[in-house]
């Protein structure tokens, strides 16, 4: 491990020039992200303010870390989940003077370290994703929650929900744009992101053909759909199983088979599951699970296979491959598990692509700037979670049209006019 108290905490300062390479990769298929660095570099309208963020430690995440540093901010950093840190980066940010402390394979203790460690700056933004951040200042930093941070983002749902719930309980001390639900972050990064990343994450760690395979999502959500369109490309037979009658019907009517839990576990050869919901996967599945079957999760939290089950059952453990651990049963079965039961995207792959991520990123600057350029004007948004504003995904979605070379047709006048009039009937 490599520490310098106060500065850093990572696993290996010699991965600093691997990490950079992949740091420079990303950043040149970030263009909208990449944009908004040059457009405000010189006038640093974050100057004076410190963000402390809690995120996922990839290579796109870097770019968005040294956009908001190139800008002014004060920066520190953490990683959101104990699995989904590459050390090469972690180390290219430290390199480069950024207050990170985040290694991949950190415990639970560890990874509560981490985040404090970001707050000894005493920031007055913050940055979550799934809002463990938020979380730890509202519960052991009161005082930062009341009275320092004038506002935070929230990059996914699961953080999204939990900042709700809270904010219904009058127990948010400060405002919260949540980024996940924009346009240009929900339908892309959840969807196409999510899709991708997750099956690159199986293939890392299994190699397996998917082709023919009985692939099991429990979830019809963004994400969910993203991996079965992706799955049912790659020509795999795709089995849907939800609790919400809506998306239920979505996924049949596209085309999907759609179970229970109970049947699929039978005749599934891959499970993801992608629901936000604890214990989808739990004993009676795995016991009726066919020998070989691999299970994985692509949810935030890993609380969606119920593994201490999978424990009880298994006579033997071992590690197979990297991020890849075979429970074999009492029955004599065998069941793959992936990434420990975390998020296979980020723990067994690099998560979603840069290209995605461009989008997702773009609305946090934004929002961390809007949050500002408030303060600045000596304004502040009510203290509960806050969708960006419309035009800003419009924005962001024209800025992503034009560095990829695609026109799009503009309303005349009169086209206007007639959207507008209601009394223009047939
Ligand atoms: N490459 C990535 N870098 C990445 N892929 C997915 N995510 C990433 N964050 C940084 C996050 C998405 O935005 C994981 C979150 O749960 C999801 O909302």
């Amino acid at each position: 491990m490599n520490e310098k108290p106060g500065q850093y905490k990572i696993k290996d300062l010699s991965l600093a020039k691997e990490g950079r390479l992949r740091i420079e990769w990303a950043e040149s298929r970030m263009p909208v992200l990449m944009a908004l660095r040059e457009k405000y570099r010189r006038s640093k309208p974050l100057k004076g303010y410190k963000i402390a963020g809690c995120l996922h430690v990839t290579k796109e995440t870097a770019v968005l870390v040294e956009t908001f540093a190139e800008v002014g901010a004060q920066v520190s950093w953490s990683g959101c989940n104990p699995l989904s840190t590459q050390d090469d980066i972690a180390a290219a940010l430290a390199e480069n003077g950024v207050p990170i402390f985040a290694w991949h394979g950190m415990n639970v203790k560890e990874f509560y370290w981490c985040i404090e460690e970001t707050l000894k700056m005493r920031p007055n933004l913050t940055l979550d994703d799934g809002a463990d951040l938020i979380f730890t200042i509202h519960n052991k930093f009161p005082e930062l929650a009341n009275q320092t941070v004038i506002g935070g983002t929230e990059e996914t749902t699961t953080g999204v929900h939990r900042l709700r719930a809270m904010a219904k309980d009058g127990a948010l001390k400060y405002p919260v744009i949540a980024v996940n639900d924009a346009e240009t972050k929900w339908d892309f990064d959840n969807v196409y992101g999510t899709g991708q990343s997750t099956i690159d994450g199986i293939l890392r760690s299994t190699s397996v053909l998917l082709a023919g395979k009985n692939v099991v999502v429990a979830g019809f959500g963004h994400c969910g759909k993203g991996v079965a369109i992706r799955a049912k490309g790659l020509g795999a037979n795709v089995i849907i199983t939800e609790v919400k009658p809506t998306a239920a019907l979505k996924a049949t009517l596209e085309g999907f088979r759609v179970m229970t839990m109970d049947e699929a576990a039978k005749v599934g050869d891959v499970f993801v599951t992608a629901t936000g919901v604890n214990d989808i996967i739990i004993d009676r599945h795995f016991k009726n699970m066919k020998d070989g079957t691999i299970v994985c999760n692509t949810g935030h939290y890993d609380c969606e296979i119920n593994i201490n089950h999978l424990k009880k059952m298994a006579k033997k453990v071992r590690t197979v491959r990297k991020d890849n651990e075979e429970y074999l049963l009492k029955n004599g079965r065998r069941i793959y598990l992936l990434a420990q039961g975390r998020l296979v995207n980020l723990a067994a792959a690099e998560g979603h692509p840069s290209e995605v991520m461009d989008m997702s990123f773009a609305n946090q600057f934004m929002s961390q700037l809007r949050l500002v350029e408030l303060h600045k004007k000596g304004k502040r948004l009510e203290n509960t979670v806050h969708d960006i504003p419309a035009e800003q995904d419009q924005e962001i979605a024209g800025v992503k049209l034009r560095t990829m070379k695609i026109d799009v047709d503009r309303l005349t006048p009169a086209q206007v006019k007639y959207m507008n009039d209601y009394s223009a009937g047939t």
